[in-house]
């Protein structure tokens, strides 16, 4: 059994339920089963559930009604008695049969997967409106069709085993209890495509004004929010536990050019991140999809770092994000031996090393951003006449000016504009030479 990952300060607390946890080794792969189970513990302890035993079973395939074979589960009850645990969590999914299946089995204890795991977890983190909405529609997608399995365990709580003379009832019951579930995620939806609406109209208007947008990406527990805050002096929650942010977070920064960009922290991604969260968090993802640039923080000091850095990309393209450019940032190089340092320059000679927590490493990465902000751009003169002030102070502000003098006609600027942002200036753009000509007349 794996407790390698388990911070020292994990106390056992008597008051917190106990898990026992089950995997499935199978075989090759870049997740051995342990370390997808120390990954399961630590989920379980977010949830505030510590872990008393893990199994695991060398399986290629899955059993189609029980997950594990039926002797195994057996082993599984018998643990759990034995560890007075009242949960039993599967490190995979199950589908509402095998759930079902399972219950019956292990009559005793409450039964979850990866999924519903990881949705309570998100469920404890939503903050706001939209968060909680975007997790409840989440969360009744994957009720809906285990609805018949929590109603057979109802059943024989308050029935005592299955009466064939109530089943009637009980098929009634059932029946409304998904047409309320229906109406509910209608609603739902209905509700979230208001409330993207309004987001999708702030975004457009950053869009509109030619800030440069990154978006940081990755792991969860990787260091985006303390970058975020190391880079902006924000207050984003930064914890050393999983999903800590939910909600995405946008900053401005001043880079030393005097160019303003956005940054966005959004949620980190994990492995065998439930499909249907990623479907309901679509639209805080669009911050993600809409970006200019995606920095995608690694925690270099992990030891399943690679493992992760290729679960974020199966995410980033589930989301269709994968075609914009990205500058990966080692993070936590602070937690490194000098030779490991060297193997992960070796292996990511792109990469940018830092540490959010010590600073180190993060001038030379705020320069690496400059450079990707201004390779979007194009140089463009303008003769902005002084009735249009504010243009002026737009160049100021979110784009980097090379020259500027005041004609009779107006401020004559050149400047490096980012090419979203020459629209803007379009109308006021004259010929370069032509400008030079008339400014020694
Ligand atoms: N040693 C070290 N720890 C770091 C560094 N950056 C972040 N951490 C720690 O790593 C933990 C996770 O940091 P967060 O910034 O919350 O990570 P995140 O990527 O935002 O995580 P989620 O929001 O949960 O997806 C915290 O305990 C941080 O203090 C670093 O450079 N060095
Ligand atoms: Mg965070």
């Amino acid at each position: 059994m794996s407790g390698r990952t388990r911070p020292p300060e994990w106390e056992r607390d008597d008051s917190r339920p106990r898990a026992v946890l089950v995997g499935v080794d199978r075989g090759a792969g870049e997740w051995p089963v342990e370390e997808s189970l120390a990954e399961l513990e630590r989920l379980a302890y977010t949830a505030g559930i510590d872990t008393a035993a893990m199994v695991t079973q060398r399986l290629d395939k899955a059993n189609p009604r029980t997950f594990i074979g039926a002797g195994k589960a057996e082993e599984v009850a018998q643990l759990a008695g034995a560890h007075g645990a009242e949960i039993v969590i599967f490190d995979d999914d199950l589908t509402p049969r095998q759930q079902a299946n399972i219950e019956t089995i292990l009559p005793d204890v409450r039964v979850f997967d990866r999924t519903a795991l990881i949705l309570e977890i998100f469920a404890m983190h939503a903050v706001s409106r939209e968060g909680k909405l975007q997790v409840e529609l989440a969360q009744l997608e994957y009720l809906l069709p285990r609805l018949r399995g929590m109603w057979g365990h109802l059943v024989r709580e308050r029935l005592g085993g299955g009466r064939g003379a109530r089943f009637g009832a009980g098929e009634s019951q059932l029946e409304t209890d998904r047409r309320l579930a229906r109406k509910r995620i209608a609603d739902l939806k209905r509700e979230l495509r208001r409330v993207s609406a309004a987001r999708a109209t702030q975004r457009k208007s950053r869009a509109g004004s030619g800030v440069f947008r990154v978006a940081l990406v990755g792991y969860t527990n990787a260091g985006k929010s303390s970058l975020l805050n190391a880079l902006t002096g924000a207050d984003a929650l930064a914890y050393d536990m999983l999903f800590a942010t939910l909600d995405s977070t946008t900053r401005r920064l001043a880079l030393a050019d005097g160019r303003e960009i956005t940054l966005t922290d959004t949620v980190g991604f994990i492995n065998k991140l439930p499909h249907g969260l990623v479907e309901a968090f679509k639209s805080t993802l669009d911050e993600v999809r809409e970006a200019d640039l995606l920095l995608h923080v690694v925690d270099a000091s992990h030891v399943q770092a690679e493992a992760q850095m290729a679960a974020v990309d199966v995410v980033l393209k589930e989301i269709e994000a994968s075609a914009a450019p990205r500058v990966l940032v080692m993070n936590k190089v602070d937690r490194l031996a000098p030779d490991e340092r060297a193997r992960v320059v070796a292996r990511h000679p792109d990469g940018v090393l830092l540490s959010a927590a010590t600073g180190e490493g993060v001038e030379a990465f705020l320069e690496r951003l400059a450079a990707e902000a201004a390779r979007d751009s194009v140089t463009m003169t303008v003769l902005v006449p002084y009735t249009h002030g504010e243009l002026v102070r737009l160049a100021h502000e979110r784009t980097h000016l090379v020259s500027e003098r005041h004609t009779p006609e107006g401020t004559a600027l050149v400047m490096r504009v980012p090419s979203t942002m020459v629209p803007t200036f379009a109308e006021y753009a004259v010929d370069a030479d032509a400008h030079e000509a008339g400014a020694s007349r």
